[in-house]
C-alpha cells in the first residue's frame, strides 16, 4: 500500500509482492509511517501472508448447503485451494493486509442479518438471515476472480442469480441502476473505526451496477462457497459476484440493495475516480494508470512466491457480456 496524497491509501500491485525482499520493504514502508507494529511485520515476514497461520485461528462455524451443480459452470481452470482463498483477501473493513480478514473476522456476527431491497422498485423485500439460504434455490458456480492488483483464484461460489431476487421485488421503469452496500457497523469491524486499519475508505463500502449488467445471468448474489456457507472474511452472510469485472466490485456482507435512476457512488472510483471506474471491466487492454492488466498471477499452488503468470482474458474470459457494452468506448468507460 503506497499513499499517493494525504486521503488516499493506494493499491499495492502485485508485481510488487512477487518477491520476498519487496514485500518486507513495503512493510517497512508501511511500519515507518505508523501503520504495522513491529510484532505485525515479525509474525507475517515469519509466515508468509498467512496462509500458513494457526488453523485454530479460523473458529467461525459453516454450514453444508444444498445445491445443484449446473453444466454449463463445471470450467476447466484449477479451482483455488479453500486455505488460500480463505486467507488471501480484501476485506477493507478487517484491515488493509491480505491475511487481516481471516484473522480479524472470526467472531463476526451474520445471523441475525437483514436485507433489504428497496428504491425504484414495486415491492420492496426484506430478508432474514434464514430468508438468504431458503427463499432461493442454490446453485454452484466455479468462476474465475479476476483482482484489478492483478492476482486471480478459480472459486466455486454457492448462490442464486441476482436477477432472481430483483424480478421478485419488480423494478419500477425508471430504475437504471443498482447500488449495494456492506454492513457499518464499526464495533464489529475495526477498518470502519480507524483510517489507518481501513485503508482511508469512506464507510460503508458501496458499490453498483447498471440494471442490465445486474440483470445478466452471471451476476450472483453468494451465500457459499467450496459446499459451505461463506466464512467472514470472503463476505458473509451474502455477497455479490460479478465475475467479468474486477474483484472490487463484488461487495461483501451486503445489508441494502437500492434500484436508482442515478449511477450511484462507488468506494473505490470515490477513493481514485483516475484508477478506478464504475464499469471496471476485466479488460487486458486497458492498463491501470500504475501497472499493466495485461497478466495476472494465478493462485492455485505453489505459495505466494510461486510464479504462475497467465494471460489475463477479456471479459475475464466471459465474452457474453460483450452486448452489454456495445458501442462504449472501454477505455474512456473503465
Ligand atoms: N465490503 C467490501 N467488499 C469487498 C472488498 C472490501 O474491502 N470491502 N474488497 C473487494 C476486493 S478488492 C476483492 S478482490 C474481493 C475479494 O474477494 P475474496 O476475498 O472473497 O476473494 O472482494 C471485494 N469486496
Ligand atoms: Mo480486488
Amino acid at each position: 500500500m503506497r499513499l499517493k496524497s494525504n486521503k488516499t491509501v493506494s493499491r499495492l500491485t502485485d508485481n510488487d509482492v512477487t518477491d520476498e525482499r519487496t514485500y518486507l520493504n513495503r512493510r517497512q514502508l508501511l511500519k515507518s509511517m505508523g501503520f504495522v507494529g513491529a510484532g505485525a511485520l515479525l509474525s507475517q515476514s515469519a509466515q508468509g501472508i498467512g496462509w500458513f497461520d494457526d488453523d485454530d485461528e479460523n473458529v467461525f462455524e459453516r454450514r453444508d448447503l444444498s445445491f445443484t451443480q449446473p453444466d454449463q459452470f463445471q470450467i476447466n481452470d484449477t479451482v483455488t485451494p479453500e486455505v488460500k482463498s480463505t486467507s488471501y483477501n480484501n476485506f477493507y473493513e478487517f484491515g488493509t493486509d491480505k491475511g487481516d480478514p481471516a484473522e480479524n473476522a472470526q467472531d463476526f456476527t451474520v445471523d441475525p442479518w437483514s436485507l433489504t431491497i428497496d428504491g425504484l422498485v414495486e415491492k420492496p423485500i426484506t430478508l432474514s438471515y434464514d430468508d438468504l439460504f431458503k427463499r432461493f434455490d442454490l446453485e454452484e458456480r466455479i468462476y474465475r476472480l479476476r483482482c484489478v492488483e492483478a492476482w486471480s483464484m478459480v472459486i466455486p461460489w454457492i448462490g442464486f442469480e441476482l436477477a432472481n431476487i430483483l424480478q421478485q421485488a419488480k423494478p419500477l421503469s425508471r430504475a437504471k441502476f443498482v447500488a449495494f452496500q456492506t454492513l457499518y457497523d464499526p464495533e464489529q469491524m475495526p477498518g470502519q473505526r480507524s483510517r489507518f486499519v481501513g485503508g482511508g475508505v469512506d464507510y460503508p463500502y458501496v458499490e453498483g451496477l447498471r440494471l442490465d449488467e445486474a440483470m445478466h445471468s452471471l451476476s450472483i448474489l453468494s451465500v457459499g462457497m467450496y459446499g459451505k456457507t461463506l466464512p467472514p472474511q470472503n463476505g458473509a452472510p451474502i455477497r455479490l459476484v460479478v465475475p467479468w469485472k474486477y474483484g472490487f466490485k463484488s461487495i461483501k456482507s451486503i445489508v441494502r440493495i437500492t434500484l436508482t435512476e442515478q449511477m450511484p457512488p462507488t468506494t473505490w472510483n470515490r477513493l481514485a475516480p483516475q484508477e478506478y471506474g464504475f464499469y471496471a471491466n476485466v479488460n487486458p487492454k486497458v492498463d491501470h494508470p500504475r501497472w499493466s492488466q495485461a497478466r495476472e498471477r494465478r493462485i492455485t499452488t505453489g505459495g505466494l512466491l510461486a510464479r504462475n503468470r497467465i494471460e489475463t482474458q477479456m471479459f475475464n474470459g466471459y465474452p457474453e457480456v460483450a452486448p452489454l457494452y456495445s458501442g462504449m468506448d472501454l477505455s474512456r468507460f473503465y
